[in-house]
């Protein structure tokens, strides 16, 4: 018997592929096999690969590879989202260049991808920090431009105070910065956005085609994120203002039972209106707000706060005056950053009511006690009064009335608002993709031609260079910055922000179709083949930001005419968590594994086995409930039984023992259908099942010279070439077969094998079991009440009775009424 020694196998394969090369998706014309594209999301280069990129990567892998064992031409690509903050900050702290830290990570991680071998095309890579591919980068934000989708305006912005850069909103978690916790201040800048608020509606509607493919959650974090309201632009004249204000009202119906008006208290409009008297407090207010976080100003826990501007709005419908006051509960960013506030029906207007002593007035009867005594605001269903001509309509009624009342008379109208935002995405730091913008005092903005994209990255800055100062540390390379102005060749300056990598990470599943081509991002005819993809696989944390982006970008991408399908990701597959002893793997709480260790000690196919074997693939893992070496001895198992196949004991060549041609047959039909359905931890226990018979067959049935041992155990190897391809590939060496075993060796289940030889009917009586019977899959109805009445346990049922009526579902159930 030959030993099964893990790192050996390894390392031979491992230079055999490196040779081979067998994943290389092929481009020819002529190839016109069905073709899947597999990605998994790329990785950020920060040190070497760890235990979460181990799962993604194995659950990713095999799917790829079943795509590859089943005939395709398959493309499963691999590269590194290689800007960001993490190399700045490397290089501050170790006086070099982020350059040189993020393409050391970068090699660190491709070898161990070597040794981990997921079924990638290596000739793909790419690295959205090479010139070759920001160039492009660069050419899409200028083709957005010009449609006008990317912009520059003023207004208040996250800062990270520890990072000296702004964040996009989704980049606050909890009113922290999500890389290095720090409170987040509000801070008044210029920056770029792009506007992926005019696709909102697109980005909705188009869910409609992943529904079913993309994991419920997701849908519903995206829908959440989007979040469309409908409901009325209402508008208000201010006492001494010329220009009337519109408020967004989800319940327009209630607009008899408005009291008082709300502006947020960051808004223009609050500073512009503020009366002379009210304006220490409102300053003092205003500089209180500026410090808050969105998420605490939303809180409906806190007490509510707020200063009267002294001033007064009239409501259009019935001519009240409405004291306006300035608070935070009020977003400036959302709908108009006013708000007509009706306390009756409104949790948070009538908070404020209670603090601030204003009117409360019920205009939806709904049955419930007077929200002035309870606290507790009414929003339920009811009948309209103290409404005018509203009153006595049911509130959906009323909101149509009112709604079509207000349009008439030129006071508003139906309105549907978004939450959310256009994407903030400039940078103050070095390490990104320079926006490709110069700045004439004569010309305004101007694009930098495409034809002397890239705008490269100034070499020679490093270490100190890099520090944090509130303006990109582009803005004091001064031979950078100071260029001719393309239009009029005036003196002119750079753009010195750079861009969010988030802009890098939207497009890259692109370039993968054709990495290496210089008329454009890509070339239009590769990606109408290889696209949509077909599964993309990746962690549940890039739910909202990363998938609604690329699928912004695709959109205008459609709209350029450069594409023919809107949504990038046909299927979507998120891995769950690998923790430990309960909780989430931590470097500071020392509740780590490392990846390599476990390599060192069980080998790649054992740590890839018992990733997908510990549960389906959505769910975390707990890798102190994982057993390693119980997966090294099944791995072992494997390997003799193809030993004992390649070396069988001398008996006689009988043809194959059909009852293990059966379970063979059988597992390939049931592992086909769970590998297509992700069920891959079942997959594995059918194939496991699979070994066992095998080795049955080979200790105390017919031996291991019988076919039927030899096909149980090829199969075996194929099967399981999907969860541990070095073993598997070196068994099928073991087994005397020499063809590469990755690609194209997918068992077909023998339909004639998968028929079941008999089946177990229920025989009732009066609805009681009264006997089992094993009969033929195929036997027919007449035959089978034959049986069932020529049974004694129901003859003895009946106890001389006669029989009613008979029903026959064959060949599962009789069932027998008696008379
Ligand atoms: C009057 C009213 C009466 C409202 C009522 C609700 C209930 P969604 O569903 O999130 O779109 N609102 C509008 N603009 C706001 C802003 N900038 N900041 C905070 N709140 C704002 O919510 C829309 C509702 O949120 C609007 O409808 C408005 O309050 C408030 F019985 O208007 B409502
Ligand atoms: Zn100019």
């Amino acid at each position: 018997d030959e030993q099964y020694d893990p790192r050996a196998i390894q390392d031979k394969w491992q230079a055999r592929w490196a040779e081979l090369n067998p994943f290389a998706a092929a481009e020819t014309a002529s190839d016109d096999r069905e073709r899947r594209y597999a990605l998994d999301m790329f990785p950020y280069p920060s040190g070497d690969l760890h235990m979460g990129h181990a799962e993604a990567f194995a659950i990713g892998d095999v799917v790829a590879r079943y795509w590859f064992q089943r005939g395709y031409n398959v493309l499963h690509p691999i590269g590194w989202d290689s800007f960001g903050l993490p190399a700045e900050n490397a290089a501050i702290k170790r006086d070099s260049h982020p350059a040189e830290w993020t393409y050391a990570n970068i090699d660190t991680q491709a070898a161990s991808f070597q040794r981990y071998a997921p079924s990638f095309d290596w000739s793909r890579r790419l690295h959205t920090s090479d010139p070759e591919y920001y160039k492009w980068t660069q050419w899409l934000f200028l083709r957005f431009y010009e449609r006008g989708l990317a912009y520059r305006k003023g207004g208040l912005v996250n800062w990270c105070p520890n990072d000296q850069t702004v964040l996009a909103n989704e980049q606050v978690v909890a009113g922290n910065c999500e890389r290095c916790g720090a409170t987040v201040e509000r801070r008044l800048l210029t920056q770029w956005y792009f506007k992926i608020t005019e696709y909102a509606e697109r980005l909705l509607d188009d869910m409609a085609q992943l529904e079913g493919e993309w994991p419920e959650r997701v849908l519903l974090m995206q829908r959440n994120w989007i979040g469309r309201s409908e409901g009325a632009d209402v508008q208000f004249v201010i006492e001494g203002r010329d220009e009337p204000v519109t408020v967004f009202t989800t319940r327009p119906d209630t607009l008899f039972g408005a009291t008082f008006f709300v502006v947020a208290a960051d808004a223009a409009l609050a500073d512009e209106i503020c009366a002379p008297e009210q304006r220490a407090a409102f300053e003092a207010y205003r500089e209180q707000v500026s410090r808050e976080s969105e998420i605490d100003r939303l809180s409906t826990e806190r007490e509510k706060t707020g200063v009267f501007l002294g001033r007064y709005a009239i409501n259009p419908v019935n001519g009240e005056r409405m004291p306006v006051w300035a608070s935070d509960y009020v977003l400036a960013e959302y709908g108009h950053g006013a708000i007509m506030a009706v306390p009756a029906h409104d949790q948070r207007d009538l908070d404020f009511a209670r603090r601030f002593e204003l009117a409360v007035r019920v205009v939806v009867e709904t049955g419930d006690a007077d929200p002035a005594e309870t606290g507790v605001a009414t929003a339920g269903e009811g009948t309209l009064v103290n409404s005018g001509p509203l009153d006595g309509l049911a509130k959906s009624e009323a909101i149509r009335r009112i709604t079509e009342i207000l349009a008439e008379k030129d006071l508003g109208g139906a309105a549907v608002n978004y939450r959310l935002r256009d994407w903030l995405l400039s940078r103050q730091r070095f390490w990104g993709a320079p926006i490709p913008i110069i700045h004439c005092e004569s010309c305004g903005e101007v694009p930098v031609p495409d034809e002397q994209l890239p705008v490269r990255l100034p070499e020679g800055v490093r270490g100190a260079d890099l520090a944090p100062k509130g303006v990109s540390p582009l803005a004091s390379v001064a031979d950078w910055v100071n260029v001719d102005c393309p239009k009029c060749g005036g003196a002119a300056r750079r753009d010195t922000d750079t861009m969010d990598t988030f802009v890098d990470s939207s497009w890259y599943y692109f370039r993968y179709c054709s990495p290496g081509y210089e008329g454009g991002p890509f070339d239009v005819e590769q990606v109408r083949k290889w696209m949509p993809i077909d599964q993309y696989t990746g962690g549940v944390e890039h739910a909202i930001l990363h998938l609604l982006y690329s699928r912004f970008f695709t959109k205008v991408l459609y709209d350029m005419g450069m594409i023919d399908f809107t949504e990038p990701f046909s299927r979507l597959l998120n891995q769950g968590q690998v923790i430990l002893n309960g909780k989430a793997m931590s470097k500071t709480t020392g509740n780590l594994v490392d990846l390599g260790e476990q390599i060192a000690e069980y080998g790649v196919d054992v740590v890839r086995l018992a990733m997908i074997f510990s549960g389906p693939p959505e769910d975390d893992i707990d890798w102190a409930d994982v057993s390693p070496s119980g997966m090294a001895k099944f791995l072992s198992r494997v390997h003799r039984l193809a030993a004992d196949v390649a070396s069988p004991a001398g008996t006689d060549p009988a043809s194959g023992d059909t009852a293990l041609r059966k379970i063979t047959h059988r597992t390939i039909d049931e592992v086909t259908k769970l590998v297509e359905s992700k069920r891959f931890n079942v997959a594995i226990a059918r194939v496991m099942e699979l070994v066992s018979a095998a080795r049955k067959a080979i200790d105390s049935g017919p031996g291991a010279a019988d076919p039927a041992v030899r096909e149980a155990a090829e199969t075996v190897t194929v099967l399981l070439s999907l969860f541990a391809p070095y073993t598997a590939e070196e068994t099928w060496e073991v087994l005397g077969r020499t063809a590469p075993l990755a690609k194209d060796n997918w068992p077909v289940a023998d339909p004639a094998l998968l028929v079941q030889d008999s089946v177990t009917c229920v025989v009732q009586v009066a609805g009681k079991v009264r006997d089992r019977l094993e009969v033929s899959p195929e036997i027919a109805a007449d035959e089978l009440e034959r049986l069932a009445l020529a049974s004694d346990k129901v003859r003895a049922a009946l106890g001389g009775a006669g029989v009613r009526k008979v029903i026959v579902r064959a060949p599962k159930i009789v069932n027998i009424v008696p008379s």
